[in-house]
């Protein structure tokens, strides 16, 4: 597209700065896709990208045994028949190495990498009004203005490690899950101590134990957790999904979490116990967390319902676990099952059968600090050679507030944002023109088969600046008015579900001082996509298009 937009003016902040149509940031799942569906529109895009090449979370978190809780194929891209027909996943549940791998061969097949600055990592993108120009800085120095600014910087990409005591006076080894060394770590013949039981931590706990001298595991918080079962996919599991590509893809849309899901039409509390258990025993051997998750309406806005699966799943790890006592510090009875997110397992609890495996109970037993040779509780001392945190991220809100975002008038998202989230539709946010956020907070996000959920929003993002384009338009914000009621709308739905009973990264609760609010929308992805639909329909209600 013929560059009609560049500053003619001399302002002092553009003189070295170089013009594009559009800066995406990112290049994951949703910048892969963002650039290359902004290409085809024919615009001119720069996209930035920290690590050495495309892959986003899948190209940091690779400690052994990080893998994916969609299944394999649900979890690709699905908007290209050639894509889908040229690539062939091996296992049920990907693990990392193939989804890097599978990212790679879909950033050349899509030819997008010739837009990405790599590790690179943007640091600004302040607005001027008076240019209708974004200026972004990146940490080398480059200055870029463009039109749009298209985030798509992930929900879990800012790793978290608690600010213990004596943590730069500890001797050992640290580590944490989402910046595993590319390298390896060999924890052969040491003493290895991991620090959360989240989904890293269970991952990552049998691959240490089977190599670590000793591991001990600190658990704040015990995890509900789903076998996950995997194994090779077969040749027609493969065929199928192939053939049935569009249908899949359209069904995908009309279910709240991107996921095709057998839902019964009964509620969990209308069923008698052995109906209700034969049910959910039939559904955890499918080993596929949606259909077990949601086989009842009524499992995550009734407590007593959601006790019904609670229990449940407190049986799989008495079953699982040798010793009684160890097998009760391991369940989780202090918060309602989902409201922390659900992880996917291998051989997780028998771990903890295991001579060379201490659990200890960081709740009963506080963490003080670290020492010069190991961790210190309230009541005991560890000596350990390697410490693993497992800890977790600061979500959906973290990624984004780590760039120094300034709108109108030089506000900062970091201000605006000082009590927690505001958006519209989780994409756009008043006083921030032209800026738009994908799988941003307010959105359906983490609570979905995110790939789904970022094709619709790229996809949707793609279509409202394809209309500015059409139509002249220079400008495009929510109003003020869009981004109260989208808020209060996302925070009144969250109250009448079990999610903010729990302490987790959805709802800011694990980062100490973050404002909590619910970080995605919880109405589900089926009727997100319906309200985008309706809301670009009707030219692009609450968002105002200034020509
Ligand atoms: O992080 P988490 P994660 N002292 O926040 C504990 C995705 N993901 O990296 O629960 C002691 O879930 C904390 O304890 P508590 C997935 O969406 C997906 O594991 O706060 N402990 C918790 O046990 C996932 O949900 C995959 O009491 C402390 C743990 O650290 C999300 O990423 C794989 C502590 C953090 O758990 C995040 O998962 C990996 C402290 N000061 C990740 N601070 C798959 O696809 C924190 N903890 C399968």
């Amino acid at each position: 597209m013929p560059d009609t937009t560049a500053p003619t003016h001399t302002d002092a902040t553009h003189t070295d700065a170089t013009h594009t149509d559009a800066v995406v940031i990112g290049a994951g799942f949703s910048g892969i896709y963002m650039v290359r569906q902004l290409a085809r529109l024919g615009l001119d895009v720069r996209a930035f990208e920290a690590a050495e090449t495309v892959g986003g979370t899948w190209y940091w978190n690779t400690y052994p045994g990080a893998r994916c809780d969609c299944l394999s194929m649900e979890y690709s891209f699905s908007f290209d028949r050639e894509l889908v027909e040229a690539w062939d996943w091996t296992e049920r549940y990907p693990a990392q190495p193939e989804i890097l791998r599978y990212l790679e061969f879909a950033a050349d097949k899509l030819d997008v990498r010739r837009h990405f600055t790599f590790s690179t990592r943007v640091e600004s993108a302040v607005w001027d009004d008076e240019t209708s120009l974004w200026t972004v800085v990146t940490d080398a120095g480059e200055q870029v203005t463009a039109r749009y600014v298209v985030t798509a910087v992930g929900c879990l990409s800012t790793g978290q490690t608690p600010d213990f005591a004596g943590l730069d006076a500890f001797t050992g080894e640290t580590y944490h899950t989402s910046t595993w060394p590319k390298e390896g770590v060999d924890f052969t013949g040491k003493r290895v101590g991991v620090i959360g039981t989240g989904s890293s931590g269970i991952q990552v706990i049998p691959l240490v134990a089977e190599e670590a001298e000793h591991l001990t595991v600190f658990q704040r918080t015990p995890a509900f957790s789903l076998d996950c079962g995997n194994r090779a996919l077969t040749e027609e599991e493969k065929a199928d999904f192939k053939a049935n590509l569009e249908e899949y893809r359209k069904e995908t849309r009309k279910f709240p979490a991107g996921l095709i899901t057998d839902i019964l039409e009964v509620n969990a509390m209308d069923i008698s116990e052995e109906e209700r258990t034969a049910i959910y025993e039939e559904r955890w051997q499918r080993h596929r967390a949606p259909d077990l998750l949601m086989s009842f309406p009524d499992l995550f806005v009734d407590r007593a319902a959601n006790e019904t699966i609670a229990e449940f799943f407190r049986g799989k790890i008495r079953a699982a676990v040798d010793d009684p006592e160890t097998a009760e510090t391991l369940t989780p009875r202090t918060y309602p099952l989902g409201a922390k997110r659900i992880t996917l397992d291998t051989d997780y609890f028998a771990t903890y059968n295991r001579d060379d495996v201490t659990l200890v109970s960081v709740k009963d037993d506080p963490i003080v600090g670290l020492t010069p040779t190991g961790l210190a509780t309230q009541d005991n001392e560890y000596e350990l050679d390697a410490v693993v945190f497992a800890t977790g991220f600061d979500a959906v809100t973290g990624p984004l507030l780590g760039i120094d975002i300034r709108g109108r008038e030089g506000q900062t998202l970091r201000d605006r944002w000082a009590d927690g989230p505001t958006t519209y539709l989780g994409i756009g946010v008043d006083g921030f023109p032209n800026l738009f956020m994908l799988t941003g907070p307010q959105s359906p996000n983490v609570l979905t088969n995110v790939v789904v959920a970022i094709e619709q929003h790229v996809e949707w993002t793609t279509d409202l600046i394809a209309h500015m384009e059409k139509e002249g338009v220079r400008t495009t914000e929510p109003t003020p008015t869009a981004v109260k009621e989208w808020t209060s709308e996302a925070l009144a739905l969250a109250d009448q579900t079990l999610y903010p009973e729990g302490d987790s990264w959805y709802t800011g609760a694990n980062i100490p001082g973050k404002p909590r609010a619910i970080l995605s929308y919880v109405g589900g992805l089926h009727t997100y996509t319906d309200i985008c639909d309706d809301v670009a329909a009707d030219g692009y209600r609450g968002f105002e298009l200034v020509r």
